[in-house]
This record gives structure tokens, C-alpha cells and sequence, in this order.
């Protein structure tokens, strides 16, 4: 496929359409079990991790919403918080649960034997959907660290019920238009078996639960080699995809930039998504980035990762469905892989210039962000108080 100068009219309004919510975290340091590192002007407050944010959106034009972890992000007044993301320009989305870090769930929260610590985990959640109610938004987002690092050490089969019964109590706290999503991990912290391990055991506590529950895959919660395009395209036949994190991995849950370790991998899951028009809002599925940015510039890191996809969006969408119809249907197995392989391969950073200056965008907002000036702003104005990053 030769480069094309400008995109077809209905890819331009699909990634016109297309937005990717952000993660607070993504914005304060992060690392490793090894070292931390700082840098100069990272937030200090929620307040100010949505500023950065903020600069994400204002520069790609894609990055509107902001995903809140609870409590790392716990203010006095959410909404405060919240009209403070509207003169930013931003929404606050998905809420976070967050039931790892607390030295009382060490041997699990929602699956806990002890009643008590149980209780504790179910008020956590239910306290989280106080939290979203609070800044706007109608999702959350529940990522459990329970599992088990040891054969016997705990029967598998009573926790799943344990969670079954906790998650039904915190299902029964929905409203109407609100949902909740339950994203699985294969291991880790846990590394003999996780409660949520993978698609299908999210899926069964969903179907258990009702419409409002739906899955959330993570591209870096897999085993090497695993067809996650598979697995999305499963989950949007069941209308259960309810939310992507996008980020990427060489070796476990590295959290690395969309796009960055296999680029060709983000194309395929793409193209799944956009088969069945998932990437359109009507859909329901709210893409995410879930990074964290331990050795680059953090925003600059969440403004690369948005053009990642938007521009691998633009291939995917740049398929030639009819002709590769065609094919499949002639089993023409290698015209068909051709097909896919021309949209891959296409260049359209230009034609993606062209479409952000038509929106009155920088045509290159990586660059026009560098040349800003606000970092270096943010780092002589944030000086004293504490860095927040990983638990806080
Ligand atoms: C867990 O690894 C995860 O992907 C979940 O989404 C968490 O909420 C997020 O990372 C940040 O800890
Ligand atoms: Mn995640």
C-alpha cells in the first residue's frame, strides 16, 4: 500500500472518536522492587497528576479521562478534585480498588478465610463506588492480588466461593448505568495460583453477577505466546470486554509503552477490535493506558503511548476488509496474510500530521510537547513536599 497523503474520510472520524483514558499512577514515580527513582517536577498530589495529565490531552487531543487508584489518590474533597479536572479540560474515570497493600490482606482480601478481613475488603469497594459517584464517573475498576504461593496452603475451590459471595455483595451496590469490571493476572505477587488468574474465571464471576459485570484484559497479565486477540475477540462476542489496559511486555507484567515491545502484536489486537467495531464509543469498552514510567519522562512516556495507538488504530482501520473477505473466503490463505500484512506496513504518520493540524492539533504533538517548556516549568515550581509514586 503506497503512503497515503491523507486518511479516508470514516478512519478520520473513527479516530476522531477513538479516546484513550489515562491512569493517575502513570504520572507519579514508579520502579521495581530494586529502586525507586524520582524526577524532577512529579506530582505531589492528585491535583496535580491530573494537570499532567491534562497536558497528555492538550497536546494528542485523545487522552480526555483520567483513571483515579483509591486510595492512593484519596482527597478530602472529590468533588473538588473533580471540577478541577473540568477547567483542565479532563474527566475523571474508572475508580481503582486497591486491596493490595494493606499488611491485613497478605493472605487475600475479597477471598480471605477471616470473615473480618472479608468484611474490610467488601467496605473498601464499597467505599470505592462512593468514590466514583463522588468525581463523576460510572465505572470501577477491581484488580485483586489473592492467590496462593503454595501448593496446599489454601484451597483453591473455598476461595472461589469466598469471592463469588464478596463480589455479589459489592455487585449489589450498583446503580443503574454503573458497572463494574474485574481484571484477571496470570501471577503476581501470587506465584502459585492467583484467584483471578485468567479471561474465563473473570468471565464465570461476571456471568454470575449480571450485565453490569464485564471483564478487563490487561495486555502484560498473560503467558508469553498467549492470542490475545483471541481472547478480545471472545469477550466482545459476549459483549463482556469492558475495558482494555494497554501497555506492553518483554518478560511478566513489565508495564512498558504500548506499541513498544511488539508492535506487530498491539496491530492484531487492533484489527480484532476494529472488526467488531469496538473501537467505536457505542461499544461500551473503555480503552486504557495501565503504565508506569520508571526510567523516561513520565508524560512524555503517556503522550507517545496515545500516538502508539492512535497510529496503529489508523492501520488497522486502513485494512481492506472486502478484498480480505474476498480471500478468506477463497481460502486464499497467504493473499488474506498480504492483505493484513500492506495495512501494517503502511506509513500514515503523515496522513495522521495532516488530520491533527485539520483539528487544529500540532502535527507532531510529541515534539511540540518537548518544546513546551512545561516541564522544566513543573520542575522549578514543584519544589518541597513529597513525590507521590507506587502507594501513594
Ligand atoms: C495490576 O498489575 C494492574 O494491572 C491493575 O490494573 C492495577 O490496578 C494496576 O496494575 C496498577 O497497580
Ligand atoms: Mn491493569
Amino acid at each position: 500500500m503506497p503512503t497515503p497523503s491523507a486518511l479516508p474520510a470514516e478512519v478520520a472520524r473513527d479516530l476522531a472518536d477513538f479516546t484513550i483514558e489515562v491512569p493517575s499512577w502513570g504520572y507519579g514515580n514508579s520502579g521495581t522492587r530494586f529502586k525507586v527513582f524520582g524526577t524532577p517536577g512529579t506530582p505531589r498530589d492528585p491535583y496535580e497528576k491530573i494537570a499532567d495529565a491534562a497536558q497528555t490531552h492538550a497536546f494528542t487531543g485523545s487522552a480526555p479521562r483520567v483513571s483515579l487508584h483509591y486510595p492512593w489518590d484519596r482527597v478530602e474533597d472529590f468533588g473538588a478534585l473533580r471540577e478541577f479536572a473540568t477547567e483542565q479540560g479532563m474527566t475523571l474515570g474508572m475508580i481503582n480498588s486497591n486491596t493490595f497493600q494493606d499488611d491485613e490482606y497478605k493472605f487475600g482480601s475479597l477471598t480471605h478465610g477471616d470473615h473480618a478481613v472479608r468484611r474490610r475488603a467488601i467496605d473498601h469497594h464499597l467505599e470505592c463506588l462512593d468514590v466514583m459517584r463522588a468525581t463523576g464517573s460510572t465505572e470501577m475498576k477491581i484488580w485483586l492480588a489473592d492467590g496462593t504461593n503454595y501448593a496446599g496452603q489454601d484451597s483453591i475451590r473455598a476461595r472461589q466461593d469466598r469471592l463469588a459471595e464478596s463480589l455479589r455483595e459489592i455487585y449489589g451496590g450498583l446503580g443503574e448505568g454503573e458497572r463494574l469490571v474485574l481484571e484477571y493476572k496470570f501471577f503476581e505477587p501470587a506465584f502459585y495460583h492467583t484467584d483471578v488468574p485468567d479471561w474465563g474465571t473473570s468471565l464465570l464471576h461476571c456471568l454470575a453477577l449480571g450485565e453490569q459485570a464485564q471483564v478487563v484484559l490487561d495486555t502484560g497479565h498473560h503467558a508469553p505466546g498467549t492470542n490475545i486477540e483471541f481472547i478480545v475477540a471472545q469477550l466482545l462476542r459476549q459483549d463482556r470486554l469492558g475495558a482494555f489496559d494497554f501497555n506492553s511486555r518483554n518478560y511478566a507484567d513489565d508495564d512498558l509503552i504500548v506499541g513498544a515491545a511488539d508492535p506487530f502484536q498491539l496491530f492484531r489486537i487492533l484489527f480484532e477490535i476494529t472488526q467488531q467495531e469496538a473501537h467505536r464509543p457505542a461499544s461500551g469498552v473503555n480503552f486504557m493506558l495501565d503504565q508506569c514510567h520508571n526510567l523516561e519522562s513520565k508524560i512524555q512516556g503517556q503522550i507517545r503511548s496515545v500516538l502508539n495507538v492512535q497510529e496503529t488504530l489508523a492501520k488497522a482501520l486502513l485494512v481492506d476488509r472486502a478484498a480480505l473477505a474476498d480471500a478468506q473466503e477463497r481460502h486464499d490463505v497467504l493473499e488474506a496474510n498480504t492483505i493484513l500484512m500492506d495495512a501494517f506496513w503502511t506509513d500514515v504518520r503523515p496522513a495522521l500530521a495532516a488530520f491533527r493540524e485539520e483539528q487544529g492539533l500540532p502535527a507532531d504533538p510529541f515534539a511540540a510537547f518537548r518544546a513546551s517548556g512545561y516541564e522544566q516549568k513543573v520542575a522549578a515550581d514543584r519544589v518541597g513536599g513529597n513525590q507521590m509514586g507506587w502507594g501513594a
